[in-house]
């Protein structure tokens, strides 16, 4: 049985790469940090009691920035492949906390593999590190691949630019079998609230059922690769199965703006949305109105907010997956409309039962109210 160990285990990736480790007949360890509340909804559906006997996931709690803990871990579970997935992964937010940001995403990828080393489980251990699109920043060249420089745009890049190199200087001075994933982005209905996918499907369910008035976004124009989660985990494993360490970059090569996807968000729920103004000024009215939609043609839905606007832009991603798809054999099998369309109906979902209920007389509200 392989050993696996998963840093970040509570994000998005973590949990559907749990499920695929799992699903392949990995013994999975994971390291979550401690919170004052639970922060495993992800993978709560995965979770094993401990008293049960043969289990085949177990939690530790660590952090990335505590060499301590990762150290005892590691030598304590002796796995086969780390996936260092842990990160604080919100660029806007590290401009807020550059240097914990460096601490975690940078000098943390460090601790795992000067663990490694220092354990003596070079020969053993392979270890992925989750590289970014966020390295190619300001646009150098496109498509992005493996071979185009990096040009970071934020404290977030510029770490994981750092974690970039250490992984493949590891590489070449120890001969350890170290990773990169250069992954584009990829969502899912477990996406963090705040990216802006998951924002613009939250807000296009809850407008649609009469929840949210105004959906306030910042940079309209900039443009992302999206994939689903789901395909890039099996990625990741993919490159630790690799006969050859080497970087790969996965994408899905198709390029959409900011606008074009709240476009498409808010199709799947019946809203035709029209773009007036520009810049600050933009908004987007409802054109049409059909199927969940509630909302009266004419309404103002969404508004910019340059409160979200970056100190420095990413503008243009597009990304060359051509090496993963002729060495590792890997392609996505979702579009961004396909991701879109699930996105949204799991937004549905949820915010229907919010709806429900409120029907039923039950007050929905935190523990102060
Ligand atoms: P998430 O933000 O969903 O998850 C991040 C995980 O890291 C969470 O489990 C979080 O714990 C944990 N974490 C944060 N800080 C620390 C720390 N100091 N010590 C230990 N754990 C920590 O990210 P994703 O799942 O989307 O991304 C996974 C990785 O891939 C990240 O490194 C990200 O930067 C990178 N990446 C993501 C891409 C994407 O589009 N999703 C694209 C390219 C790279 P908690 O739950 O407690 O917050
Ligand atoms: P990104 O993802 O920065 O690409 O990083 P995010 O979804 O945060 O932003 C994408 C683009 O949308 C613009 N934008 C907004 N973004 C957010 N979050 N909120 C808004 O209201 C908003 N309005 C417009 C942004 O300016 C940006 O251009 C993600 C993370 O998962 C990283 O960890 C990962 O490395 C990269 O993807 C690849």
């Amino acid at each position: 049985m392989k050993v696996a160990l998963i840093t970040g285990i509570t994000g998005q990736d973590g949990a559907y790469l749990t499920e695929l480790l799992l699903q392949k007949g990995y013994m999975v360890h994971g390291i979550k940090r401690r919170a004052s509340l639970f922060n495993t909804d992800r993978i709560d559906h995965l979770y094993q009691d401990p008293h049960t006997p043969h289990k085949n996931l177990v939690l530790h709690y660590g952090d990335l920035t505590d060499s301590t803990n990762l150290i005892r871990i590691i030598q304590e579970i002796q796995p086969d492949e780390i996936y260092n997935l842990a990160a604080m992964s919100h660029v806007q937010v590290s401009f807020e906390a550059p240097e914990y940001t460096a601490n975690a995403d940078g000098i943390g990828t460090l601790r795992i593999l000067e663990a490694v080393r220092l354990l003596g489980l070079i020969k053993k251990t392979k270890v992925y590190q989750a590289s970014t699109s966020e390295l190619y920043g300001l646009v150098q060249a496109i498509p992005q691949s493996e071979t185009t420089p990096f040009y970071p745009r934020s404290p977030y890049a510029v770490a994981k630019m750092y974690a970039y190199w250490i992984t493949v200087n590891y590489r070449e001075a120890y001969n350890m079998f170290a990773c990169n994933g250069i992954l584009f982005n990829h969502e899912s209905p477990l996406r963090g609230e705040t990216f802006v996918t998951r924002k613009i499907t939250r807000a296009a369910a809850k407008i649609a059922l009469g929840l949210q008035d105004v959906l306030y976004l910042g940079n309209l124009n900039s443009k992302r690769d999206w994939g689903h989660a789901k395909d890039y985990v099996e990625g990741m494993w993919r490159i630790l199965q690799h006969d050859v360490a080497e970087d790969f970059v996965l994408a899905t090569g198709v390029t959409t703006s900011i606008r074009d996807f709240v476009k498409i968000a808010f199709r799947n729920v019946g809203i035709e949305l029209e773009f007036r103004g520009t810049d600050e000024g933009e908004t987007a009215v409802v054109s049409a109105c059909t199927g969940e939609c509630q909302t009266a043609v004419g309404t103002t839905v969404v508004k910019v907010d340059p409160r979200y606007y970056r100190p420095t832009e990413v503008e243009l991603l597009i990304g060359d997956s051509t090496k993963a798809r002729e060495k590792l054999g890997w392609t996505p099998t979702y579009t961004m409309e396909k991701l879109a369309e699930e996105m949204v109906a799991a937004d549905l979902e949820l915010f229907k039962r919010e709806v429900l209920l409120k029907q039923s007389g039950y007050k929905i509200m935190n523990q102060f109210e």
